[in-house]
């Protein structure tokens, strides 16, 4: 430990002697003064140290003051975590973050880590089914429907929902949020700065969003803007119901059709369920159910770390990683959605990640609920 005078070679002597124990040390820094010479000093000392380290910016006691963190990622040991020690502020996230970083030991598998995923409009634990679409397809008619009351307006006029809206239902299942979405429409055509924030607003609600219905007006077929729309919920790592909606207008001929070209246009939402209903008379509308129920269970799912590591063993030796790279542990962090924390020797390929999310995937039956994989370096 760097240091002049007699106390702080003292401080130092007992410092290094209780990181040399420690499994991980926690750096507590000041957020309100910046990154001292003596920061840098202990950084650097603790950099040497072959020690997991993991930067504590202190003194975070709003939002706003959330920014001053990044400054101290200039001490070369990772992304900061800000925290008010005075306040409590994200202390809870702090500790999820330790017991994913200690290395269990023998005997240590009841240890059990939760890390509850929140954000801004989110209600832990309750997953978040959104409606989407383009305009007039039939989402609030299908939202009214699925919360058992007239909430949103209904006309027959492209535009009429302007902001999202959401309602927690008691379902048999437990408890679910549904949100109503603005029609979404191609982004050349979004003029007028209120549909621009709509379509924005209704982005976000599928980004929040732990499954996303996307309502195709079966009347017109699937379109262009259909399939961009589900490629951009795809790209959120929801997962999507399609909903084929207005089918009660469809001939025998124009059915057959539409089941051709859901093949052929929305191949890349892979194996997604696509469920044919009229949300005006309420037919089929109770097939999505299930469907939900499936995606909810999965979701609140947690494997034990055995199993995980099990899986990941058989994966590696079918197809282990380029030059060396090894998953030396894994374990489920989170559910709501799956998390898993990979614990990895050198940093893997992108390609054999996926590789590893879809044996993850496979082996336990998620289905198309998003897996987020965590890696974490460390050393053998
Ligand atoms: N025939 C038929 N009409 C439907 C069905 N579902 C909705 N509609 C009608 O389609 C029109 C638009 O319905 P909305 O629920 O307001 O559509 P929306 O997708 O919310 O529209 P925006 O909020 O403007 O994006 C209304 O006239 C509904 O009555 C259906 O299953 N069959
Ligand atoms: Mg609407």
């Amino acid at each position: 430990m760097p240091g002049g005078t007699e106390l702080d070679g003292k401080v130092s002597r007992q410092v290094e002697s209780a990181v040399k124990e420690a499994d991980l040390v926690l750096f507590v820094v000041d957020s309100t003064v910046g990154v001292l010479d003596d920061d840098q000093a202990i950084a650097k000392w603790l950099r040497t140290s072959g020690k997991e380290v993991l930067v504590v910016s202190n003194k975070v006691d709003t939002d706003k003051r959330e920014f001053d963190k990044w400054e101290f990622l200039s001490l070369g040991l990772g992304e900061p975590f800000p925290v008010s020690a005075l306040h409590g502020r994200k202390a809870g996230d702090v500790l999820d973050e330790i017991l994913i970083r200690v290395p269990r030991r023998e005997g240590d598998d009841e240890v059990e880590v939760v890390v509850e995923r929140q954000g801004p409009n989110r209600t832990p634990g309750i997953p978040r089914v959104s409606i989407v679409g383009r305009p007039n397809v039939g989402k609030s008619t299908l939202f009214n429907r699925l919360v058992g009351q007239d909430r949103a307006v209904v006309h027959d006029m492209p535009g009429t929902t302007r902001d999202s809206i959401d309602t927690v239902v008691e379902t048999p299942d437990g408890p679910m949020m549904f949100v109503d979405t603005a029609g979404m429409r191609r982004r050349s055509r979004v003029d007028e700065s209120t549909e621009y924030y709509s379509f924005v607003r209704a982005l976000r609600a599928v980004d929040e969003s732990d499954i996303a219905l996307l309502v195709i007006d079966a009347t017109e077929g699937i379109t262009s803007q259909d399939q961009r729309l589900a490629e951009r919920i795809d790209a959120s790592g929801s997962p999507v119901v399609v909903v084929l909606n207005k089918w009660e207008m469809l001939n025998a001929d124009e059915r057959a059709e539409i089941d051709i070209e859901i093949g052929r246009k929305l191949f890349f939402v892979g194996d997604a369920p696509v469920l044919k209903m009229s949300a005006l008379t309420g037919k089929g509308v109770q097939k999505l159910r299930p469907v939900l129920q499936d995606s909810i269970e999965q979701y609140h799912r947690r494997v034990p770390t055995r199993d995980v590591n099990r899986v990941i063993a058989r994966a590696q030796q079918q197809q282990p990683a380029p030059s060396g790279g090894r998953v030396l542990y894994a374990l489920q962090g989170a559910s709501d959605p799956p998390t898993f924390t990979l614990f990895v020797n050198k940093e893997l390929p992108p390609t054999y990640l996926r590789y590893l999310e879809r044996s993850i995937r496979e082996g336990f039956e998620f289905g198309s609920v998003p897996i987020k994989i965590r890696v974490r370096k460390r050393a053998e």
